[in-house]
């Protein structure tokens, strides 16, 4: 191959998928523009105590405004595709009936701006913004939200369909589920654990019923889920620990890939809790429609042990200390894990590809001399993490694409702005964009130079 022939990502197979990723409430700002209703975020974050300092998503990146020159960020990036994620309430202000025209045309003008520069859009329909008045209605735990949810995926296969080849139904279910309605981090904030299970098993059937809609629209393209799996290792070899470490990637893999994959829901995990699912006809069939790819989010690896079982901890494991270094999270930095969690999924479920739809770090950066935005350490973290898909798809992974999280500083939930996963830096109070070094890494990265 000649210097001036296209080779992009060092290593990776022709026609590897190289992206970023955002979502609407942690970027767009804009709350009430253009006829938007409340999310239930909008309303977590005004009660105190909730998200750190009081923050709010009311400005956050403020792309809805700016989102040009984020398209221009993400041309001079050369990405493949950009994943973002559509605001429910800027769609359906109340989430249930007319579709509002403004919020729509939001969309499309992003979808048209991102073809024109040859950027593939990646439509997440479900990035935690659920519309406030589904949320006092019950929200996730309330069956209706999945029919409405249905609902407003088939307003926007109607209305993006022809130009948006790649939909997500869900981003991160478990989060939905279990920090929102069990550990009550986010919105709408319950600690109830039946209603997480309820909330599990409607975001399933939205998501099942939202992929049914795709297909009998016949609408081009593919659709999937998007998950977070945990696949934590275990402390020790000793029998026990290994076992442990099966039972604790169970809540946020299995328990959503095994009924997406027609398998039903676990039943030692139900077990545990003494729990079942609020499970109607033909609900699991609808949940394993089948699915084009599965996404997965992947910041880092946990170890556990085991520990006697009690009703706080039903499936007996607990988190222990490592010397892994870590990020800004407190999450421990390991890049092997990705290779771990992408080969476990290939061989546990019949999926036909999978993208990694998240992987990124917090860290805060340093302004240089010269006026860059320095951030070795997320540097650091981008290599060892792409390195990992590499090796994932010499194990025979069927890795189709990666995506950066994420191209802005954004609002992340409950830290608020504390927190920085950007490979732009984006000004606090003028909102101006400045590209980091990781920014200018993962170009070079994409564009085939080892280093
Ligand atoms: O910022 C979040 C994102 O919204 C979902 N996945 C994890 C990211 C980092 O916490």
């Amino acid at each position: 191959m000649s210097d001036t022939e296209e080779k992009r990502g060092d290593g990776f197979p022709e026609g590897f998928l190289w992206g970023c990723a955002t979502s609407s409430y942690q970027i767009e700002g804009a709350v009430d523009a253009d006829g938007r209703g409340p999310s239930i975020w909008d309303a977590f974050c005004r009660e105190p105590g909730r998200v750190a300092f009081g923050q709010n998503g009311d400005v956050a990146c403020d792309s809805y405004h700016r989102w040009p020159e984020d398209v221009r960020l993400l041309s001079e990036l050369d990405v493949d595709a950009y994943r973002f994620s559509i605001a429910w309430p800027r769609v359906q202000p109340d989430g249930r009936g007319a579709a509002n025209r403004a919020g729509i045309d939001y969309y499309s003008r992003l979808v048209d701006a991102l073809l024109a520069v040859g950027i593939e859009p990646w439509v997440t329909l479900y990035h935690w913004d659920l519309p406030l008045a589904l949320g006092r209605a019950g929200g996730w735990t309330d069956r209706d939200t999945a029919y409405r949810f249905a609902d407003y995926a088939g307003t926007m296969f109607r209305a993006l369909g022809d130009r948006v080849a790649h939909w997500t139904t869900l981003n991160e279910p478990w989060c939905s589920a279990f920090l929102g309605y069990e550990a009550g981090e986010h919105a709408p904030g319950l600690r109830d654990r039946p209603s997480a299970l309820r909330a599990t098993h409607h975001l399933l059937l939205a998501h099942g019923l939202a992929v049914d809609a795709f297909r009998r629209g016949a609408c081009p393209g593919e659709i999937g889920l998007v998950v977070n799996p945990a696949t934590p290792r275990p402390a020790t070899r000793r029998p026990a620990d290994l076992a442990a470490a099966g039972r604790a990637s169970v809540e946020r893999t299995g328990l959503w890939l095994d009924p997406v994959f027609g398998r039903g829901y676990p039943e030692a995990y139900l077990a545990a809790r003494g729990a079942s699912m609020p499970v109607e006809a033909d609900d699991m069939e609808l949940i394993a429609a089948p699915i084009d790819f599965v996404g997965v989010n992947y910041y880092n690896e946990d170890a556990v042990k085991a520990v006697p079982a009690t009703p706080l901890c039903p499936d007996g494991y607990a988190y222990v200390p490592t010397s892994i270094e870590k990020t800004e999270m407190g999450w421990d930095v390991v890049p092997q894990g990705l290779r771990r969690v992408l080969g476990f999924i290939s061989r546990s479920w019949p999926v036909r590809e999978l993208y990694v739809t998240e992987n990124g770090a917090a860290y805060s950066d340093s302004a240089a001399a010269d006026g860059s935005v320095r951030d070795a350490a997320r540097v650091a973290y981008y290599r060892g993490h792409i390195a990992a898909c590499r090796d994932a798809i010499a194990d025979g992974v069927p890795l189709r694409g990666y995506f950066a999280w994420s191209l802005l500083d954004n609002f992340e939930w409950a830290h608020g702005y504390g927190k920085s996963f950007g490979i732009v830096a984006v000004d606090p109070k003028t909102l101006e964009r400045k590209p980091k070094d990781s920014y200018y890494f993962y170009r070079d990265a994409i564009a085939g130079y080892s280093e």
